[in-house]
């Protein structure tokens, strides 16, 4: 009994370690080549997990001055229902340990290393976020150790790996899996790609479905005998004027060019994004955390805020603006033909993978407009000697190629392709480094560069060329990026494909940054408070009016022409549907 019961304390823990900080860091760092995730984080990560928790714990004590236990108890007041029970025996158990190691001013890296949820690897730096106390962290962690050692509740303390092995727990362990696992595998989607379901890589991510049962209808086809009797397209138009007998789909929407939008991209088009609800104190509340089950289904990304496929008013901050919703004012035909087929780490190699789950049809569907935007992975990875592992030049001439090669094999004749170049990763260094962290803003001790070094010692940072102090490091990874931008620039100018025209543009972080300035914002706006690294959503919106007017401007015919019936396309069928 007590065993079991231990055993549960246990899983919840990794439970609450898995959610927040598969939050701190894991996902942009996942290439597509490597085994699927594990349900067990890395060693890293667990600590991260383990560091933002227990800071989280004795902020919110601080915060409404109360004992270590009330804040634990407060906390899981405040998480979604179904997790709280765990959460309150959890409390009630290692409350009093945690505790008694925090009021003895032992900070959250001297909690974790006591606990062990974070190690030292022999020969490798003790990693802290914390400045170290006084006596030194070593020092600092021995003692908390002999503290540790004598209190009893500990003592029954699990390794995670031994959990899952429980026979109890082995389904509870499949299902969290499921949740949790940062990828469905698109094998599994049976034929039809598109959903009626919004996470789990379902509307949000492309146009909603408008008949699950029928594989023959999805946003995108061109219509099946112009929708005179059901809306084979999803777009929202169907059926027959009964004044003069004409298919609305024919009316309003031949020769339209109707195209729809498909992104390649990786977790900046994803848009990843972990709520700093969650880690502010002085603003925490149920609300806070009331979207969690959602961000965690949808892998941490908020497609459907997006800056080339958002469709929904953002909940996140700032607004949304995309590249679909202006294409669908431009003409209302194009209604949900959205596909954002981008993931959390994606590069130029591992989108060759990722791409096969495109759903586009050469004979059935209407052509694409594609953004392909793989602005930072190529270049940014958390390994020892991060340079050695970028992509080269060569390596990126082959990459890119192969992905437009498959591309015209799968999009109808005149779509279009548009290749975006690598955004220059300076801007983090010199518009974060001396800033307060979202978990450091309360008690003014946590800077970016201290996040940065913390996640660099313990291997798992998202871009060790750019989340650096070496200005040298920072200079060779831009140099980098310059480079394979430059490739694609020259594709763009060089090459040819039967099915689509293909375009290149820069990354319009410059612009951004400016636009942003002469409406009164502040640079560090544009980045993700959080992971110090993704660009936010601010930058998102804004980064589309740019895209969009420099296509007005210099590839009008990309954007089609705007749908003269568009107004009364608004009048017969409202919203079309809605999303
Ligand atoms: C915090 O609570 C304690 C005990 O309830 C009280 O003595 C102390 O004055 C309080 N401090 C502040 C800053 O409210
Ligand atoms: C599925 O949709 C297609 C296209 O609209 C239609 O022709 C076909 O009859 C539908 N099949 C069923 C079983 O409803
Ligand atoms: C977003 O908000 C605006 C203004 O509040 C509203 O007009 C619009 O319909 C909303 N859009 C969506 C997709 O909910
Ligand atoms: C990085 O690699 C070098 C040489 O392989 C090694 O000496 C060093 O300890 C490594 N550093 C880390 C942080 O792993
Ligand atoms: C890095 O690049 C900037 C801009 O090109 C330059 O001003 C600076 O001197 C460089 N720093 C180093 C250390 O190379
Ligand atoms: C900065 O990075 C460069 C390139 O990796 C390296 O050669 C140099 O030793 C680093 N400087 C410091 C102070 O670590
Ligand atoms: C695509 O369309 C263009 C113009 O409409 C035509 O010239 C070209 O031959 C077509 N390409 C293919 C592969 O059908
Ligand atoms: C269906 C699909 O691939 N959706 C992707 C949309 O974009 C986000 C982030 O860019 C990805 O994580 C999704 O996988």
């Amino acid at each position: 009994m007590r065993g079991s019961r231990q055993t549960s304390l246990n899983l919840f823990c990794i439970l609450w370690l898995l959610l927040l900080l598969k939050a701190a860091s894991s996902s942009p760092l996942l290439q597509g080549n490597d085994p699927p995730p594990s349900l067990l984080p890395s060693k890293g990560h667990t600590c991260i997990g383990c560091v933002l928790v227990v800071s989280v714990i004795e902020q919110l004590a601080q915060w409404h001055n109360s004992t270590v236990k009330a804040a634990m108890e407060r906390l899981c007041s405040y998480i979604p229902e179904k997790l709280q029970g765990f959460c309150y025996i959890l409390a009630e158990v290692y409350g009093p340990h945690i505790a008694e190691l925090i009021d003895r001013e032992m900070n959250a890296d001297v909690v974790c290393h006591s606990l062990k949820l974070c190690k030292q690897d022999p020969g490798q730096p003790l990693c802290h976020l914390y400045r170290p106390p006084k006596v030194g962290l070593s020092t600092a962690i021995r003692k908390a150790r002999r503290i540790v050692k004598t209190s009893k509740g500990l003592k029954n303390f699990m390794g995670f790996s031994s959990v899952c092995a429980f026979p109890l727990l082995a389904n509870l362990c499949e299902k969290i899996k499921h949740v949790l696992r940062n990828e469905l595998p698109f094998e599994d989607l049976d034929g039809d790609k598109f959903s009626t379901f919004p996470t789990l890589r379902g509307y949000h991510w492309r146009g909603r479905d408008c008949d699950d049962r029928n594989n023959t209808v999805y946003p995108g086809r061109r219509p099946d005998n112009w929708d005179e009797e059901r809306d084979s397209n999803c777009n929202g138009i169907w059926g027959v004027d009964p004044k003069d007998g004409i298919p609305y789909e024919k009316k309003f929407c031949k020769g339209a060019d109707s195209q729809g939008v498909v992104l390649l991209g990786d977790s900046a088009g994803a848009h990843f994004h972990i709520p700093p609800e969650w880690m502010t104190v002085s603003q925490m509340s149920m609300k806070s955390f009331a979207n969690l089950p959602m961000a965690f289904t949808n892998e941490l990304d908020w497609p459907q805020f997006s800056e080339i496929t958002g469709f929904l008013n953002s909940t996140i901050g700032g607004w949304t603006d995309s590249l679909y919703l202006r294409l669908r004012s431009r003409n209302r035909c194009n209604h949900r033909d959205l596909q954002n087929i981008s993931k959390n780490g994606g590069s130029s190699g591992n989108l060759l993978r990722l791409m096969k789950s495109l759903a586009r049809n050469q004979l059935w569907d209407h052509p694409a407009i594609v953004i392909y935007a793989t602005i930072g992975n190529d270049v940014c990875n958390g390994n020892n000697d991060t340079l050695a592992d970028m992509t080269t030049p060569k390596e990126m001439l082959s990459n890119v190629m192969r992905a437009l090669r498959y591309l015209d094999t799968r999009l109808p004749n005149g779509s279009h392709v548009i290749l975006t170049g690598l955004v220059d990763g300076r801007f983090l260094w010199d518009n974060l480094h001396d800033r307060y962290h979202p978990l450091g803003q309360l008690n003014r001790d946590i800077t970016y560069s201290q996040l940065y070094s913390f996640l660099d010692c313990l291997q798992v940072s998202p871009c060790r060329g750019w989340m650096t102090p070496n200005e040298t490091l920072r200079n060779l990874t831009s140099e980098r990026a310059l480079q394979l931008s430059n490739v694609l620039k020259e594709i763009a100018r060089s090459e040819r494909f039967a099915n689509f025209d293909v375009f290149y543009m820069d990354f319009p972080l410059a612009q951004t940054a400016e636009k942003w300035r002469r409406m009164g914002g502040e640079p560090w706006q544009l980045i993700e408070p959080v992971d110090g690294f993704h660009p936010s959503q601010i930058a998102g919106a804004l980064g589309t009016s740019i895209t969009w007017q420099k296509a007005l401007q210099e590839w009008p015919h990309v954007l089609g022409e705007e749908n003269p019936f568009n107004d009364q396309i608004e009048a017969v069928f409202k919203d079309q549907g809605g999303h």
